[in-house]
């Protein structure tokens, strides 16, 4: 067996999002968020779950950063929950929930932790959902206030700061298909959206750079997944290419380019008409960051499918083993990716800021949670990030998603992807088989 070492100063990390783990949904100031708010609409979350309680990592912090802290982390990537800290969106700011973050933030470097904080993984304050949320644009200017402001209030401790988490799934799922809050089916809308995200994403870096400290680095984390033809015919390679274009060169081509992908524009131009934007926008948007973050879950194998409007593609199964989540388990896809970024994009940085697994995991009588299937997908993918990183990708981190059992959306609590039970009765956590495992890829510095 090989051992794939990596190099000192390696971020290893896991991570979490605020909606996700938190709880304490109205306690001390919070406003409401448009998941708050989403969550009850009836039908929209497998068995009606709310974030309410969640994993109640908002009283219970101090025990995850202890548990962390045996896990030998020494980096973790948190949310920001934005209602927390504007309820309203904006205007003043609420003490106690930047105190939270302060005291979180806090414990981390007492442990050791290196914290890397996200300011949008899709909590938005549902009073900026009242004036139009992502389709308005002014959402922008509220985002960019919040971020300076969180920039001043954690930059002498934070040193990397993450802008937006997975704008394809916050606009499209959120605006477009109606599976996400705010609940929009509208794909003009998602487009807007996407828009909007990315501008006040360029915005907050160019405030990030008038704010925060020497050696601070900010960037912005998509979700990308290298896109197969189903077969090397002409129209399957086609729609390959028309799929990896709306997944993920609809976001990196603007942020590293500065120009939204043509075949894609014309595609949208035909089927939604013309979105907003200007030459002033794509320079915006542009604005050089210091990193990528990429989370990886699987590929993506479409065929042409001329009934599938508007972009005549569908998504082919393979019959390769599959998550709890019904994704394909395919490592060599993070090699093939990252490549492909490398090549395309060349970002100063990469951080692997997601990667990880959903699995049907069950309490044994003595206990133990025994996910060996986790624990094999992790390994496969840590090989396939070492080989991408042995042939030049420069990676300087992996966060595992997740560090606990949490809210997964609309799947609600049905979907286990830490590595850390919760026992959603008790809210006691149990460290799985792949946690200890993780620890030991730690101390180690490297997979076997
Ligand atoms: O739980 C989510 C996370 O919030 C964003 N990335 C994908 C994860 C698994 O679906």
């Amino acid at each position: 067996m090989t051992l794939h070492t990596f190099p000192d100063g390696f971020l290893w990390g896991a991570a979490s999002s605020s909606c996700q783990i938190e709880g304490a949904t109205l306690e001390d100031g919070k406003g409401e968020s448009i998941w708050d708010r989403f969550c009850r609409i009836p039908g929209k979350i497998v068995n009606g779950d709310t974030p309410a309680i969640a994993c109640d990592h908002y009283h219970r912090f101090s025990e995850d950063v202890s548990l962390m802290e045996s896990l030998k982390l020494n980096s973790y990537r948190f949310s920001i929950a934005w209602p927390r800290i504007f309820p309203v969106g904006g205007g003043r700011p609420n003490v106690k929930g930047v105190d939270f973050y302060n005291r979180l933030v806090d414990e981390l470097l007492a442990a050791g932790i290196r914290p890397m904080a996200t300011l949008y993984h899709w909590d938005l304050p549902q009073a900026l959902q009242d004036k139009g949320g992502w389709i308005a644009r002014d959402t922008a200017k509220y985002f960019v206030d919040y971020a300076a402001y969180m920039f001043e209030a954690l930059g002498d401790r934070v040193d990397l700061w993450i802008t937006h988490n997975e704008p394809w799934v916050a606009a499209t799922l959120g605006y477009g298909t109606g599976e996400h809050a705010p609940g929009v089916s509208h794909m003009p809308s998602a487009l807007a959206a996407a828009h909007n995200i990315l501008l006040s994403h360029g915005e907050a870096v160019r405030a990030f750079r008038d704010l925060s400290r020497q050696g601070a680095r900010i960037g912005i984390t998509l979700n990308m997944s290298p896109v197969y033809p189903a077969s090397s015919n002409e129209c399957d390679v086609l729609a390959a290419r028309r799929w990896d274009g709306c997944l993920n060169r609809w976001y990196a081509d603007p942020l590293f380019l500065g120009s939204y992908p043509e075949d894609i524009m014309e595609l949208y131009l035909r089927a939604f008409g013309a979105p907003s934007i200007s030459i002033e926008d794509m320079g915006i948007i542009s604005t050089p960051t210091d990193f990528l973050g990429v989370n990886y879950y699987s590929r993506a194998v479409v065929k042409a499918d001329p009934e599938a409007q508007p972009l005549e593609l569908s998504h082919v199964r393979t019959n390769r083993p599959v998550t709890a989540m019904g994704w394909e388990v395919y490592p060599e896809g993070l090699y093939d990716l990252l490549l492909r970024i490398e090549q395309d994009y060349d970002p100063p940085a990469v951080f692997i800021t997601e990667n990880g697994a959903a699995y049907d995991d069950q309490v044994s009588s003595g206990g133990l949670v025994d996910d060996r299937e986790r624990m094999e997908y992790i390994r496969a993918h840590l090989i396939q990030l070492h080989r991408a990183m042995q042939d030049g990708v420069e990676v300087e981190g992996y966060y595992l998603w997740s560090i606990l059992d949490n809210f997964e959306w609309a799947f609600g609590y049905s979907k286990r992807f830490g590595i850390i039970y919760v026992d959603y009765t008790t809210l006691k956590r149990i460290p799985k088989s792949s946690a200890r495992w993780y620890r030991s890829v730690i101390e180690r510095g490297s997979v076997l």
